[in-house]
């Protein structure tokens, strides 16, 4: 059966396009586990709630208090980086990912981290109180963290965020957006056959969408017999925060009758859906 998730990650995504040295654009958008709680755009001043339960259990002043700091931030990362691409000659266009973020673990503790990419490759993170460049980071990704680490302010406001707020700021959301966290939405499931694997053959599709959460358990079976030549697609997202997923089985024209597709979900209890193939299913 599907196994529960029992991370609820707090996680900060930011793209950052330079094109050349006068047009460049700044984006972020945050998510709770699956659920998009904020975004960021770059013509926006503030950071916009996505949902009801965004600002946690901080005030209203406390949030004004964060959003300075942002704002602070991004208008100095800009200036930053340009000033890295003069220092160390790295040449446009060029992308910079940034993220970050907090997870609570078993036993009241948390883990948090903040990562930066160079044209989707890591090029350096913070651990513990400093900037550190990753293992096949390019030449200049030492030399950065050497010019960040000295800047002691920076470091204080960043161990600040991911040790003491981000963890602080996820136990609120936990609490205001319990119910959409927890929400159980029952699949539906349907049948077809895809594209003839070869002559005699046929490819059984079972096909899952709008569930949520995530962990789902589907398969094809005979009887109680699980089938070991199913495929799982990927788990992906349907545009209302649900999921979907397709799974298939190649079998001989005659091996058909009597399968079924077998799906569990936390959202039906015990009552699997069970769908039986048949001769109709292949058109
Ligand atoms: C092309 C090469 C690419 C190299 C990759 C560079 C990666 C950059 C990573 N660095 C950052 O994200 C931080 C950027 C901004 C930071 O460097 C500071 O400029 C900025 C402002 O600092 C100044 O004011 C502070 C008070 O407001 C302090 O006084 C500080 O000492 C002073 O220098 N710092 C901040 O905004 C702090 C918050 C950073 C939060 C990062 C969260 C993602």
């Amino acid at each position: 059966s599907p196994a529960p998730q029992r991370h609820l990650p707090l996680r900060y995504l930011q793209i950052s396009s330079f094109a050349n040295s006068s047009w460049m654009r700044t984006d972020g958008l945050a998510w709770l586990r699956d659920l998009q709680a904020y975004t960021w755009r770059n013509d926006s001043d503030t950071i916009c709630f996505l949902k009801p339960w965004s600002q946690g259990t901080f005030s209203d002043q406390q949030w004004k208090q964060l959003q300075q700091t942002f704002q602070v931030y991004r208008r100095s990362f800009t200036r930053d980086i340009r000033e890295f691409v003069k220092m160390l000659h790295v040449d446009y266009p060029f992308e910079i990912q940034v993220s970050a973020g907090c997870e609570e673990l078993p036993g009241n503790t948390s883990e948090s981290f903040l990562r930066v990419a160079f044209q989707g490759r890591d090029v350096l993170s913070f651990q513990g109180t400093s900037w550190v460049s990753a293992p096949d980071a390019p030449p200049w990704g030492q030399m950065a963290c050497t010019v960040l680490n000295q800047d002691q302010g920076t470091r204080e406001t960043v161990q600040w965020l991911l040790h003491d707020i981000c963890p602080r700021f996820l136990r609120g959301i936990l609490e205001t957006g319990k119910s959409e966290l927890e929400k159980q939405v029952k699949p539906e499931a349907w049948l077809s056959s895809g594209p003839s694997p070869g002559p005699g053959r046929l490819l059984l599709v079972c096909r899952v969408s709008g569930f949520y959460p995530k962990p789902v358990w589907v398969t094809w079976m005979r009887g109680e017999r699980e089938q070991s030549g199913t495929q799982q697609g990927d788990i992906v997202p349907n545009a209302d925060e649900t999921w979907y997923l397709r799974v298939t089985l190649d079998v001989t024209a005659g091996e058909a009758t009597g399968l079924s597709c077998r799906v569990k979900h936390s959202s039906l209890g015990d009552q699997d859906i069970i769908l039986y193939w048949d001769r109709s299913h292949a058109s």
